[in-house]
């Protein structure tokens, strides 16, 4: 049969984690919130306008939507200012040889991610020619752990869910392609991440033998 594979960005691809801490941190500051590395986690494979809402909760501030909008746009352009600064060095140990192995293999390739910023980090990281389909941010009303990316992802690679690998790193996503009926890849902690069905801490764990079992399955 044949396999899609839909990879996550954030986390997966490249680590913007940093970034889009370092660019909530700023707004959390300005409002007197607390913001640690530990709320970051629970901002991971979430939208931009759902991570706001939850750390306006985590300060107990009740705002008006002019004010949020113009955090959301505040935050933006912050990690804009840091998304300027990345080349090839951000992608992730053993990314580009996975990618290469199943582009060598005729596999169909499309990226699954929350981000409305997906295409420009592609183009700015240099590997946005590995992709056949891009379903990010933009393209979707249901945010994970809706399947609503990944199911999209696979409609237009012309792969049945049951037929296709999506690479996650956050536990939203992973359920979300567990909700899809398709072979969650966690990429991180297995603790965190024990709802997949596989789990590698990253890339450079995935061996070819493992790669070919999930094509020829
Ligand atoms: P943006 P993914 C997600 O991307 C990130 O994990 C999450 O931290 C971020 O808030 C979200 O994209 C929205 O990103 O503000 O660029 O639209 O992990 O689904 O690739
Ligand atoms: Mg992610």
């Amino acid at each position: 049969n044949k396999k899609a594979f839909v990879f996550d960005l954030d986390g997966v691809i490249v680590d913007t984690a940093k970034y889009h801490f370092l660019a909530w941190q700023k707004i959390a500051g300005g409002l007197g919130i607390d913001f640690t590395h530990e709320h970051n986690e629970q901002l991971k494979g979430v939208s931009r306008v759902r991570s706001l809402d939850l750390i306006l909760e985590l300060g107990n501030i009740k705002a008006s939507e002019e004010d949020k909008n113009q955090w959301l746009v505040q935050k933006n352009d912050d990690y804009l200012t840091y998304m300027a600064t990345m080349d090839e060095s951000e992608i992730l140990p053993g990314v580009v040889r996975v990618l290469q192995y199943l582009k060598d293999t005729n596999q169909p390739i499309a990226l699954g991610s929350a981000s409305k910023n997906a295409r420009p980090i592609l183009e700015k990281v240099k590997i946005i020619h590995f992709f056949d389909e891009i379903v990010d941010g933009n393209d979707v009303t249901n945010a994970k752990p809706d399947p609503e990316v990944f199911l999209c992802a696979a409609r237009l690679l012309h792969t049945a869910p049951e037929n296709t690998i999506v690479f996650e790193d956050s536990v939203a996503g992973i359920q979300a392609a567990n909700t899809a009926g398709m072979t969650s890849i966690g990429i991180g902690d297995a603790k965190v991440l024990h709802e997949a069905q596989y789990v590698f801490t990253d890339f450079t764990q995935i061996d070819t033998k493992f790669l070919e079992t999930l094509v020829n399955k």
